[in-house]
């Protein structure tokens, strides 16, 4: 076993998403591993770490299990192939290593290639432009800068909160108001902790069934609309107080299915945010009268001062669906209303989410075409493990699984042991390949299209949907629903992984 990772170190995406105020949207103990040689003795100080922290993690992780070991660092994957003859992958890396493997297993998480919009101009800017996840690892002091940031989902939103503390002036560029809600940041002390801990079983057992894969997130099962106003407001106002994802996925079971339930969760954030904003002008601009899109449909960014920091005189708004970016110029960005001169231009644009990451390698199959072509038209998995033609290739955490509805380590955890039962079935069996059948993976995508045809997903551009990058196709990227992926992940499995052949 040999694992080749990009980055210099451990991390992952807590590698190169280093901006300041970057920290993880899922509560403790959410977002870590559930055996209790990894949690027992670990203790964070605050109830959403920071990357830096989570760095941290990842190194007391690797010590107790000592991952390093096969891990080799600056080592990014450029090609694969398959090589039919003898039922192996060839894999290259930039560095011009090549090796052999009977299997290739891709965990090259949902958000790997940053999005970058190709403005004219880019690379003439004067001053110091950085997409947040190719983030300088010395960092970067925004104190006396002139500062613009392109983006505000949920890497816009942390860098800021940050900018807006210190920077001489912060121009915040928007396309679309990012319905954030109230993380409800706390300090965490080893008591806190201990105390947390004597629930952590039941807490890990629970994620495991969870619709969203967090432990302490359920719906009720009664719909928006059959209770009366005053004990709906009465959901939303507690879900709002315990924040995170709570007014997300924690209050009525058809937010995301019903449009008239929708629009009361959107009235109500709606409601709450204004009332954080002194500027009516800059109000309906960050919380407009009507949704740009239903309420949660995009994966809400979780905020701690977001909204105080456009009422502050240093800050302006600019809305880019009026005036558009049209150059970014040696001294800032140009728009169609005028320059904005800058010192740093922060690209909080995104990524291209779920695929990207994939198909920037050059990976090829059996008929050698390569899964970038596979998936010109659009993505087709068994199960969001393994495609067609591509055999003895497995996916963790990829399109079609659960990815963006879930969390990095409960989805780790879940498709890592269906991944290590089927390598041992394989061994046990004497199977040298497995590979998706064609009629499985049309059956799968045909399920994931009806998953969004029955939600109100499909109505927002956005990374679920493949729709923030122009020309992708449009289609529902990730699997809602963890239990009832992992049921049929087992189902498969159970009939001898029903989907796949074997041979
Ligand atoms: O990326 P995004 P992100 N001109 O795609 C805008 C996870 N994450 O890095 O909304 C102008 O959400 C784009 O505008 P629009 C988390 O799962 C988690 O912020 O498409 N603007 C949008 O505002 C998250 O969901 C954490 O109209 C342009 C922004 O750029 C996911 O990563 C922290 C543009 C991109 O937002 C992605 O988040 C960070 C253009 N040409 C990330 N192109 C936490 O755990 C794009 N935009 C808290």
């Amino acid at each position: 076993m040999r694992l080749f990772e990009a980055g210099a170190d451990l991390g992952g995406i807590w590698y190169w998403n280093c901006y300041p105020g970057a920290r993880v949207d899922s509560n403790v103990p959410n977002y870590e591993y559930s055996f209790e040689e990894l949690w027992r003795d670990w203790n964070w100080t605050e109830r959403f770490p920071s990357w830096d922290e989570l760095r941290r993690y990842f190194q007391y992780v690797d010590k107790k299990l000592e991952l390093s070991r096969d891990i080799r660092f600056n080592a990014r994957v450029t090609a694969a192939e398959f090589d039919t003859n003898r039922n192996q992958w060839l894999i290259q890396t930039a560095d011009g290593t090549s090796v052999r493997a009977r299997f290739f297993i891709l965990c090259t998480g949902f958000a790997s290639k940053p999005y970058v919009p190709d403005y004219p101009g880019i690379d003439q800017f004067a001053g110091e432009c950085h997409h947040t996840a190719l983030w300088p690892q010395n960092g970067l002091d925004f104190a006396g800068k002139r500062v613009g940031v392109i983006g505000t989902g949920a890497s816009g939103v942390q860098v800021v909160q940050e900018a807006g503390k210190d920077a001489a002036h912060l121009t915040v560029f928007q396309r679309t108001p990012n319905l954030a809600l109230p993380m409800r940041q706390r300090k965490l002390d080893e008591q806190t902790q201990r105390e947390m801990k004597k629930d952590y079983p039941e807490a890990f057992r629970k994620r495991r069934t969870a619709l969203g894969g967090f432990s302490d997130l359920s719906a009720s099962e009664k719909s928006t609309m059959e209770v009366s106003p005053e004990e709906r407001r009465a959901v939303y106002e507690d879900a709002w107080e315990k924040g995170g994802f709570h007014f997300w996925s924690g209050t009525f079971h058809d937010t995301l299915i019903d449009e008239r339930a929708n629009r009361t969760a959107y009235d109500f954030w709606r409601e709450k945010t204004r009332a954080r904003l002194k500027d009516p002008a800059i109000a309906d601009m960050l919380a407009p009268m009507d949704p740009p899109h239903p309420f949660g449909v995009k994966r809400p960014s979780l905020e701690q001062w977001y909204y105080e920091v456009f009422n502050q005189n240093n800050v302006t708004l600019v809305d880019v669906r009026e005036n558009v970016i049209e150059e970014i110029t040696p001294a800032g960005v140009l728009t169609s209303e005028g320059e904005h001169e800058l010192d740093i231009l922060v690209l909080a644009t995104g990524f291209d989410a779920n695929t990207g990451g994939l198909t920037q390698i050059d990976i090829r199959g059996t008929n050698g075409m390569s899964l970038k072509e596979k998936w010109a038209d659009g993505v087709s998995t068994h199960l969001g493990f393994a495609a067609s033609r591509f055999p003895n290739m497995l996916l963790l955490y990829g399109p079609q699984s659960p990815a963006g509805f879930c969390n990095g380590p409960t989805c780790a955890e879940l498709q890592g042991e269906w991944v290590i039962s089927c390598l041992q079935y394989l061994r046990d069996k004497q199977f040298t390949r497995i590979e998706a059948t064609a009629a499985a993976e049309d059956a799968w995508t045909q399920h994931m299209s009806e998953i969004a045809a029955a939600t109100l997903l499909t109505r927002a551009d956005s990374w679920y949907m493949g729709a923030n990058i122009p020309g992708k196709p449009r289609q529902l990227l990730n699997y809602f629903g963890v239990p009832m992926y992992m049921d049929q992940c087992n189902e498969s499995a159970s009939k001898g992984y029903e989907g796949f052949e074997l041979s």
